[in-house]
């Protein structure tokens, strides 16, 4: 019997999950897809073999056609929606970020201790990264030492359409403030947020620098700059005592002619990560067959939209902000 989901958004990131759960993970099929262009939700569920589309949310979550859900619609809808398919016991892939807001991150971890099981998984799909996954391993193995830091640049060619104010911090950069967290194992106690001086800074999507400190002292430093121009590109290096690893990006070919070798940067950052994410929607899908829940957690999403709530108050304020995590519950 498969997993029957249901979508919730069909933009650039429901259209690509709507792409993986029809084509590349085995037991699942796709039931139902929904957006707020219906037109857009027809053409998605029509390409994918979805039984249904729709411009109604609600009426996915609480269809008994679906068994599981992915929301992929805007940034502000994934949390009252992930919070409802908690109250119909239904497993959910939530994108990043879970909210702009840690107190709404915080409702939604209420609910879920109080269903008693974890139902919540958030697409924090570099954890499934092959590159990130043998940079967590090798750190864990003490092969570079204890650490000291870790590097990140995150660099879009553009900022999407929809960027407005702080999505660098609240939007992009949670995928870091979460990677780092699994990879070094750590939490955080504060972050520093800085903007270089040019004619856009402004703009939405303008490049921010951030210096994180984690609880155990080590330092974490974070470029977004979702206006790079020349390639999408994600890199990283966790520096140790007596060594580092430097997450390489994958490559599949490169160009030898006219004197110079060339290799090509992805327009986004599908393709950077298609393994990634194949293998997250693998992981969920196989967590909701079996009851044992994977990858990220709601907790996971909270202390990521912490981490960017301080980030945007340190970037108003010019001075470091502190994070400091509630109590974490049993649960998680
Ligand atoms: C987008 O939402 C993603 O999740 C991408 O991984 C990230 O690179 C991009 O900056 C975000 O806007």
């Amino acid at each position: 019997m498969s997993i029957r989901v249901g979508l919730i958004g069909a933009g650039v990131m429901g259209a690509d999950h709507a792409r993986i759960l029809s084509r590349e993970i085995p037991g699942v099929a796709l039931q139902s897809v929904c957006d707020a262009d219906i037109a857009r939700a027809r053409a998605i569920a029509e390409a994918t073999g979805a039984l249904h589309a729709g411009a109604d949310p609600w009426a996915v979550i609480a269809d008994k056609s679906v068994d599981a859900v992915v929301i992929a619609s805007p940034d502000d809808t994934h949390a009252p929606l992930a919070k409802a398919c908690i109250e119909a016991g239904k497993p959910v892939l939530c994108e990043k970020p879970l909210s702009q807001s840690a107190s709404e991150c915080l409702d939604l971890i209420a609910a879920e201790v109080k269903a008693g099981r974890r139902l919540v998984q958030i697409g924090f799909m570099r954890r499934f990264d092959p590159a990130y996954v043998e940079m967590k391993q090798t750190f864990a193995r003490g092969v570079v030492g204890p650490a000291l830091m870790m590097h990140n640049f995150h660099r879009n060619v553009c900022a999407p359409s929809n960027f407005t104010g702080q999505m660098a911090i609240t939007n992009s950069a949670p995928h870091e403030f979460d990677i780092a967290r699994f990879v070094l194992d750590a939490d955080y106690q504060s972050i520093t947020v800085f903007r270089p001086e040019f004619r856009d800074a402004g703009k939405a999507g303008a490049p921010v620098f951030m210096v994180l400190k984690t609880l155990g002292g080590q330092l974490v430093n974070v470029e977004i700059n979702n206006n790079a121009a020349y390639g999408y590109d994600v890199r990283g290096e966790l520096v140790g005592e007596k060594g580092s690893v430097f997450l390489r990006s994958p490559v599949h070919s490169e160009i030898h002619v006219n004197l110079q070798t060339i290799t090509t940067y992805p327009a986004d950052w599908r393709p950077r990560f298609a393994e990634a994410y194949r293998l997250q929607n693998s992981a969920w899908a196989n967590a909701i067959a079996t009851g044992k829940p994977v990858g990220a957690s709601a907790w996971d999403g909270y202390a990521a939209s912490l981490t960017a709530e301080a980030g945007v108050a340190s970037l108003a304020s010019g001075t470091a902000a502190k994070i400091a995590l509630v109590a974490k519950p049993a649960l998680y």
